[in-house]
Order: structure tokens, then sequence, then C-alpha cells
């Protein structure tokens, strides 16, 4: 099995958390690849070009990361979301809301990183921006809990985290310090894991 990924990307921190805690050895089956360049070994598997995208023993290409999600845990007898179908629910809504607040993150990056600086839409940004801001409000309200194990909901928002540290420094941390706590709580829980956030 492959992952092809990139250090700093979210999404690809997510599976790779989730293939770590599913016994697999994450940094062995990682392949770095810059999505820039559209590479070979990327696009000929993925027609999306995005990351990340996983290649199975058989050479099955599997993406997006929560279609990978679902592949690890069969893959791992079910370690990835619980069995209680509410408990599951929970876990997949909590992936979903972290790994949407991501993609309203990425899209303020790749604003800035695509277009020239006069053609930058800062209403666009400021959109995004709400988004998230609503997000973490919402999950500041109902914080996520370790207590009753980890899940791949955890995985998402441990990952989502990793980024606002990478690329929102400075703008979060005073109003949401829940983000800190969980963090701080994972790590002292999952230090092993924790090693995968994004860089
Ligand atoms: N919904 C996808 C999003 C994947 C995604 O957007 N990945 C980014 C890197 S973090 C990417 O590949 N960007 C390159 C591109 O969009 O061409 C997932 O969950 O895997």
């Amino acid at each position: 099995m492959k992952i092809l990924y990139s250090p700093a990307s979210p999404y690809s921190a997510k599976v790779r958390l989730a293939a770590q805690y599913c016994g697999f050895d994450a940094q062995s089956v990682s392949v770095v690849v810059n999505t820039g360049d559209s590479p070979e070994l990327l696009v000929s598997n993925n027609p999306l070009g995005k990351i990340p995208t996983l290649l199975t023993v058989d050479g099955k290409a599997i993406f997006d990361s929560r279609a990978i999600m679902q592949f690890l845990n069969r893959e791992s007898g079910g370690k990835l979301y619980p069995e209680d179908p509410a408990a599951r629910t929970d876990a997949e809504v909590l992936e979903a809301l972290s790994d949407g607040i991501t993609d309203c993150l990425i899209a303020q990056i790749y604003e800035k990183r695509f277009h020239p600086p006069e053609k930058i839409h800062q209403p666009w940004i400021d959109m995004q921006w709400t988004k998230v801001a609503r997000g973490l409000d919402h999950l500041q309200a109902h914080p996520p809990s370790l207590e009753s194990g980890l899940n791949g909901g955890h995985l998402s928002l441990f990952a989502m985290a990793g980024y606002l540290a990478l690329r929102f420094a400075g703008q979060w941390e005073e109003r949401w310090p829940w983000i800190n706590t969980f963090v701080g709580e994972f790590t002292k829980a999952y230090p092993e894991l924790a090693t995968l956030a994004p860089q």
C-alpha cells in the first residue's frame, strides 16, 4: 500500500493518522508528491490530481480522504468508526465538519496562491473565514471528547487544528482556546500519532 501525500496537506495528515492508528507504518507507506507538478504517479491514479490518494497492494487507487478512511476502517476491522449507529453518525458528522472547516481554510490559501495580488477577492476570503468561525464556535459549544475512544472524526479535527497552527497562526488561539486543549489531550494520549500533524 502507498499513500501519496504532501507534509502540509491536512487531508493527507488525517489519513496518515488513520493508517498509523489502524496498524500500518504511516511513514513507510507514504510517498511525497507535489500536486503542482501533476506527477504521473498521481494523475494516472487520480484524474483529479489531488492528495491524499491511496494505492492498494492490488494497485487500486482510492480517493478522496473520506473514501480512504472508510477503506482503512474496513481493512482494520472497524478501528476508525464506532459500531453503535448513533455514535458512528456523530463521528462521521465531526469528520464532515472538520473537513469542511479545512475546505474553507484551503480555499483562502488557494485564493492567495493562485491569483495575482490584484485579482485576490477579499470578500471571498472573508466569507470563507466566516464559515470557519461558525464551525469553530459550534465545536467550542459542543467540545469533542476523546473519553469514549478515538475515531475518524477526532483524526480529522486534529489534522484541521494542525493546519490552523501551520497556516493561520495568531488568528484563532484567543477566541477558540478549546482547540489547544483538544490538541494537548490528543498529544498526551497519542504521542506517536501526534507527530503526523501537518508540517
Ligand atoms: N475532498 C478532498 C480534498 C483533497 C484536496 O483538496 N487536497 C489538496 C491538498 S490539501 C490538493 O490535492 N490540492 C491540489 C489541487 O487541488 O490540485 C479530500 O478529502 O481528500
